[in-house]
């Protein structure tokens, strides 16, 4: 999908076409007072304030309408210059514009807007030539945003759009878009029966319904697997864990925003962890520790809390409950590169093992100013980055910076995702930590019997089963392969009354070989219930009949496919659980 920010051309394009939102617009809602209108990755977005007016999706064609006459009116976009003075005079009645002029530079003595027609805007350009140049566009959606992004301010109302050179180009990306929604993890979800929301329970708390928690067992299954053979011991904790708990670690301070508020049990204030971390360095702190236990990695899948805005909470995304394919490797500062190096190496064969190629690391990296969110120790943090960037040279893997996006405690290479619909996501997930170990006092015994601090890696391989179950769905489009398939084999009788007991039979030899499947014996049409097997997606069909009985055989189709292939009962539970081992 084309990044519309980053293309020159389409994104002058798009500013433009936002201008010309807005003047249709003001056409219409004569009273609409404007924010900011930026081009973002999917185009633009103008936030307007409309009062008492909250606009819905069947506004939008109305305003559609405007922009088109008023494109093909074909006004020249005219620029002028002027001072800060002039402009606070000419923006007077207009308290938003006057709040952009008055955080403008004092060294900006000149300002630019940009006028069409009737409509005149505060703009730094540039623009193309005409409106007339934005005809081919499409309002794409309207949703509220609080001005300036801050939830104490008021609502505006931000309406989203798309424009580009010719018809042709914005009908391809429309079709695009199309596609990319059928794709959506909480449409699929749906339509498979693979989780649900009820608001008796809760917002951005999903239930995985017997379809979704077979997939997440098998992942679960899938991970576990991979851990013991890397050395990792699991262990259960609870999702909660007293306020002075998170008072230790630092949470309470650097992290309350992002945690559920507190409750209290006789005389005890409690909160249900964001993190399982504090629990970790107690399971470390249990025992003494000679060097020569390092590593030591403490692994759990863990359900965490955590408080999520409700206008962020989507599908299995971003919930409000999550369990993390958690661990806390506790390390000497020696170990810290050969550790890493083997974290990152198990996220790359995870995602070969899954088929995903597209996907970004992260150095997220503390912000120097915000001494508010990352705690104050410029050594510590200098030699943490470091050492990542150490590390991520030695492995030669291609990496962004970013800052401002480290954890409270120390540094993290993330794995960024792009999802069907929406911006990107963090999966996977390495952490430098120095700071807990020293909160919690943790210790070992180096080579010379003195006492020294263990260094402590987070890491989320798949982050959580909910996030990457909802990119795993989007990435099959619900195709999903055959060891993860919630049913893996339907067996359809030909005939009820000559074939049923035939397919009980293979439907019982099937069970016993641990194969999910059903037997579809309704009295339907053969060919309905073909059909209906490929939209649910099940990677074997199997159809019985007359020759299948006969020969004491098996006839499948598999998913996609129009080809009948036929062979021995045994044959196929072979191919089928070798199939499943090798995860095909
Ligand atoms: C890795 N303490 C570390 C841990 O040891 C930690 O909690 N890191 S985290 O904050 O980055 O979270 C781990 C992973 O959880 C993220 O990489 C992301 O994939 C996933 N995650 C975070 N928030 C949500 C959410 N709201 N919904 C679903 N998954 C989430
Ligand atoms: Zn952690």
């Amino acid at each position: 999908m084309i990044n519309i920010k980053e293309d020159e051309k389409l994104n002058v394009l798009n500013h433009s076409c936002a201008h010309l939102m807005a003047q249709a617009v003001k056409h219409l809602y004569p009273k609409a007072l404007f924010w900011v209108g930026p081009v973002i990755e999917e185009g633009f977005y103008y936030d307007i304030d409309l009062g008492d007016v909250t606009l819905t999706e069947d506004d939008l064609p109305a305003i559609e309408k405007e922009m088109k006459k008023l494109a093909k009116d074909g006004k020249r976009i005219i620029r002028k210059e002027i001072s800060k003075q002039d402009a606070l005079t000419m923006f007077k009645d207009d308290p938003y514009k006057i709040d952009l002029i008055n955080r403008m530079d004092e060294a900006d003595t000149v300002i630019s807007c940009y006028t069409q027609g009737d409509f005149t805007d505060l703009c730094r350009g540039p623009h193309v030539e005409t409106v007339k140049e934005c005809k081919n566009f499409k309002l794409l959606k309207v949703s509220g945003a609080y001005w300036k992004g801050d939830k104490n301010n008021h609502m505006l109302q931000r309406i989203y759009g798309v424009c580009f050179p010719t018809s042709e180009e914005l009908e391809a990306h429309l079709q695009e878009l199309e596609e990319q929604k059928l794709r959506d993890h909480r449409k699929i979800g749906k339509e498979q029966e693979l989780f649900m929301n009820d608001e008796l329970v809760g917002s951005g708390m999903p239930l995985w319904l017997p379809n979704g928690a077979i997939i997440r067992k098998q992942l679960e299954n899938y991970i576990y697997e991979k851990e013991q053979k890397l050395g990792y011991h699991h262990v259960y904790t609870p999702c909660v864990g007293t306020v002075n708990l998170y008072k230790t670690s630092g949470h309470w301070d650097h992290y309350q925003e992002n945690m559920f508020p507190t409750m209290k049990v006789d005389e005890e204030e409690f909160v249900l962890r964001p993190m399982n971390c504090p629990h970790h360095m107690l399971i470390y702190k249990n025992k003494m520790h000679s060097y020569r236990d390092l590593p030591i990695r403490i692994g759990e899948f863990a359900t965490d809390f955590r408080y999520e805005a409700s206008g962020a909470v989507k599908g299995l995304e971003r919930v409000r409950c999550m369990c993390q394919n958690d661990a806390h490797i506790f390390v000497t500062p020696e170990q810290i590169k050969d550790e890493f190096k083997k974290v990152v190496n198990l996220i790359l064969d995870v995602y070969r093992d899954f088929g995903i190629k597209e996907y970004k690391f992260r150095l997220s990296l503390r912000d120097k100013n915000d001494k508010e969110k990352y705690f104050d120790d410029d050594k510590m943090w200098d030699e943490a980055e470091n050492k990542l960037r150490e590390v991520l040279n030695e492995l030669d893997v291609e990496y962004f910076e970013a800052i401002g996006e480290a954890a409270f405690y120390g540094p993290k290479l993330d794995v960024e995702v792009k999802p069907a619909v929406g911006n990107n996501v963090t999966l996977s997930t390495c952490q430098l930590d120095f700071l807990l170990p020293r909160r919690f006092d943790l210790s070992y015994i180096d080579n010379k019997g003195e006492k020294q601090v263990p260094v402590v890696l987070h890491r989320a391989i798949f982050g959580t089963f909910d996030r990457f179950t909802a990119f795993l769905i989007e990435e099959t489009k619900g195709i999903f392969p055959l060891w993860l398939a919630p049913v893996q084999v339907n067996i359809i009788p030909v005939n009820n009354d000559y074939h049923l007991e035939y397919a009980q039979k293979i439907y019982d030899l099937l069970l016993e070989s641990g194969i999910r499947l059903e037997l579809d014996s309704r009295n339907e049409k053969l060919s309905y219930k073909m059909r209906e097997s490929q939209t649910r997606k099940i990677p074997y069909t199997l159809i019985l009949g007359d020759n299948e009985l006969n020969n004491q055989q098996i006839s499948y189709r598999t998913f996609g496919s129009k080809e009948t292939t036929t062979l021995d009962i045994k044959e196929f539970i072979n191919k089928i659980k070798s199939q499943i081992a090798n995860k095909e």
